[in-house]
């Protein structure tokens, strides 16, 4: 029992070491993040991620936003008025805020001082450069850079 514990540890590590991004991508807990250079829609965004087999980001945790944010003002020194379109939309049902591409309602929110401010016409869900890189709703019409998210396991360079 306990060989087969470790060798099942052993499996796993192997691999989590395998499990990596491809150029271009950051790598964060597992997960591979892109950051847009071109501008589009939120809906153009998306379907932009999903021809890279990713999706919009999904911010699951303090420790995800505080990733994303710190890359953010890397990308653009501390002050910004870019904004990253989010995977979060309330598009179905106003202020009812969903991951798109799972369907969860969403747990962990980090909305900047007064978002979301604009009901029906805004119901996407971006990190705002103006708002120190902070959640706010914004018109899904709106070109801006996004960010796509896919795990490390699905991300990895195809070998062989
Ligand atoms: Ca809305
Ligand atoms: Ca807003």
């Amino acid at each position: 029992m306990e060989i087969a514990l470790i060798l099942l540890g052993a499996v796993l590590c192997f691999l989590r070491v395998e499990a990596q991004c491809r150029d271009g991508w950051l790598t964060f807990h597992n997960n591979c993040y892109l950051f847009s250079r071109d501008k589009a829609s939120w809906g153009e965004s998306a379907a932009i991620c999903n021809v890279f087999h990713s999706h919009l980001a999904i911010i699951e945790s303090a420790e995800e936003n505080s990733f994303l944010k710190s890359e953010l003002d890397h990308l653009h020194g501390g002050s910004s008025s870019a904004a990253y379109w989010l995977d979060g939309s309330d598009i179905e049902v106003e202020d009812i805020w969903r991951w798109s591409s799972t369907g969860q309602k969403i747990t962990y929110l980090n909305w900047a001082a007064n978002q979301p401010n604009n009901g029906h016409e805004s119901n996407c869900m971006c990190l705002y450069g103006g708002l120190s890189f902070n959640m706010a709703d914004e018109h899904c019409s709106t070109s801006y850079n996004y960010i796509c998210e896919i795990s490390a396991d699905d991300a990895g360079e195809i070998l062989g």
